[in-house]
């Protein structure tokens, strides 16, 4: 329990917290005109690699070898996981926890992703839950789609981000060795794990390197940057609000067929501790709570968190927009 008085840490609220602040926000949303600082190298390095990503989104679909195919989605799949089944879902939530092997699975799928480290992403994630759409969220989706999809990583931080930023306790990750292990290398272990390996491999089937290197390296990396960006934007924007109308998140089915199961943004802003980030958890989009219901199955994954249909249905009845297939109709009669 946090301290007397201090906000309890809205990324791993339970139950028990639940009535009390899940669905205050402790600052309405907001943003403050101001006068952003552009990172020119930001601007210059991403407009790049999206000009490379769409030269090989057409070699993937024109010449790539089929083995290269599947291997550019495989990448895909992998570093996906490193994000919603690593960092989101155990390390910035802590929806379930995780024996030493998959640790370190994440840890290399994550590092494929090149997100930057996890122990910097959870930070930023932690925040995001926190003072949602707020001037201390990272990427504050009040600012429009652009920012909260990739126009914050073009800025400088709001001063808020920074002066908050205390609040936020990374002592469990800190602690653990093998994020140190990653955030210490960092600069090592993402070439190689993101762009190195991926464009070496395929020569090992006969792919040119051209080919390995705009496919498996360039397009694999955009399209998975996009897509989980899409979350920040699209999810916070157009779709319904099942299980609290108050906040912007909502729930979009397209985006999470393409984000292993993290579409269903309404459900897992309400219920951020869940480790199927949905409600049902349907198998065909939510990739993400098969692969983490397998690692169980082995015993590699445990202690997962989920939500109860009786807090489910009050909440929906209490702050749901009335588009809840089984509890919604209540609502609008
Ligand atoms: C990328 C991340 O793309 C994408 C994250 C998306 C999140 C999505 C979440 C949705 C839910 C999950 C769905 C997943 C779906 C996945 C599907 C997959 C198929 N707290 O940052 P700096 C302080 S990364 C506390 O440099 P600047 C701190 O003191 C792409 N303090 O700020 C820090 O120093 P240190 C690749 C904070 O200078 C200092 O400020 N990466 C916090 O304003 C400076 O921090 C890139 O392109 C905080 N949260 O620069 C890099 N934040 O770290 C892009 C900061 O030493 N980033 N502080 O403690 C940058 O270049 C810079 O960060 C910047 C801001 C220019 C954006
Ligand atoms: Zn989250
Ligand atoms: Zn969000």
């Amino acid at each position: 329990m946090p301290p007397q008085g201090q906000q309890s840490e809205s990324w791993v609220l339970n139950e028990t917290d639940l009535n009390k602040d899940a669905d205050t926000p402790i600052v309405p949303p907001s943003a403050e005109k101001r006068k952003l600082q552009i990172v020119w190298r930001n601007v210059i390095l991403f407009a790049l690699l999206h000009i490379g990503g769409v030269y090989g989104a057409y070699l993937f679909f024109t010449q790539a070898m089929w083995s290269t195919r599947l291997f550019a989605v495989v990448l895909y799949l992998c570093s996906g996981l490193g994000i919603t089944a690593g960092a989101h879902r155990l390390w910035a939530h802590k929806s379930y926890k995780a024996k030493l092997p998959l640790r370190m699975l994440l840890t290399l799928f994550n590092t494929i992703a090149f997100q930057d480290s996890v122990i910097d992403w959870a930070r930023d994630h932690r925040m995001h839950h926190k003072y949602s759409e707020t001037d201390a969220d990272p990427h504050n989706a009040t600012r429009g789609f652009f920012f909260s999809h990739v126009g914050w990583l073009l800025v400088r931080k709001h001063p808020e981000i920074k002066a908050k930023g205390h609040t936020i306790d990374m002592s469990d990750l800190k602690s653990d060795p093998v994020l140190r292990f990653q955030k210490k290398h960092y600069l090592v272990l993402m070439p190689l794990a993101c762009f190195i390996l991926p464009t070496y491999i395929p020569t090992l089937w006969g792919e040119t390197l051209w080919n390995a290197y705009f496919v498996c390296a360039i397009f694999r990396y955009v399209y998975v940057l996009n897509v989980t960006w899409l979350v920040n934007s699209a999810a916070h924007k157009w779709g319904d609000k099942p299980y609290d109308k108050n906040i912007n998140p909502v729930e979009t089915k397209p985006v999470s067929l393409v984000v292993l199961g993290e579409g269903f943004h309404n459900y897992h802003h309400t219920f951020p501790w869940d480790y199927k980030t949905a409600e049902l958890g349907h198998y065909q989009l939510n990739f993400s709570k098969l692969f983490i219901d397998f690692m169980a199955t082995i015993g590699w994954a445990y202690d997962l968190k989920t939500v109860s249909t009786d807090v489910i249905e009050k909440r929906v009845k209490r702050t749901g927009d009335g588009s809840h297939k089984e509890w919604g109709q209540e609502i609008k009669e």
